[in-house]
């Protein structure tokens, strides 16, 4: 079975195809499918912004649709930016240019706990639905280091490290991600509900 991407973002087409790949599942994405939509987010979670988007994109290409809706809860900021994350600092900034203004917010915090959270949902043109989650903790850097990944990592440093996200390898970022979780929970909720014979 092939799936479809609903995420037009290509850090994260990159990540969710390797990881995906590496669990036997093959997708395509909106731009191979050609869909060209702006899909709105009008949820107040991510798990209700990834149903808006697998819904889409299912109804679009009728085929079973994964959706990711990710973003960074920061204690000291109580929980922002949260489902807000990708338009943190307001619009038509660079990834860059929003990260700064984070750590801008940031610069007088003492606690730098935050963590970054994944919902990955899947629609089927069946109806039928599967929700997975994920999350990796961590604290908020000082200043920005490393080149790898994409959005917030440079400034993340995942707890059990000394270094950012951005100075991971892709493999290793995969291997703790909230994304690489969430997407290992949904694999496993995919090979059980066909298990059971449920009809996806
Ligand atoms: P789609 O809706 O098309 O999937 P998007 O970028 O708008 O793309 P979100 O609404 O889920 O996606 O926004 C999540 C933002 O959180 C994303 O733009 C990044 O800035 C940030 N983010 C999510 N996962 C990240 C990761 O692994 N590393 C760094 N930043 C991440």
């Amino acid at each position: 079975m092939k799936f479809a991407l609903a995420t037009a973002n290509k850090g994260k087409i990159e990540e969710m195809r390797n990881i995906l790949s590496s669990l036997g599942i093959e997708v395509v994405t909106r731009d191979e499918l050609d869909i060209d939509i702006e899909i709105e987010e009008t949820g107040t979670t991510f798990a209700e912004n990834a149903r808006l988007k697998a819904i889409a994109i299912c109804k679009l290409s009728n085929m079973p649709s994964i959706a990711d809706d990710s973003g960074l809860v920061v204690d000291a900021l109580n929980g922002e930016p949260g489902v807000y994350t990708s338009s943190y600092g307001g619009e038509n900034l660079t990834a860059k240019e929003r990260y700064e203004y984070l750590l801008e917010n940031m610069k007088n915090m003492e606690q730098k706990s935050a963590k970054f959270v994944c919902n990955i949902v899947c629609v089927f043109p069946s109806g039928k639905e599967l929700i997975a989650t994920g999350e990796c903790n961590g604290s908020i850097a000082t200043i920005p280091i490393g080149e790898s990944g994409f959005g917030y990592d440079p400034i993340f440093i995942p707890d059990g490290y000394k270094k950012t996200m951005a100075e991971l390898s892709s493999d290793e970022k995969n291997a703790i991600s909230h994304r690489g979780k969430a997407l290992n929970n949904f694999v496993e909720l995919l090979r059980l509900s066909k298990a059971s014979g449920e009809c996806v």
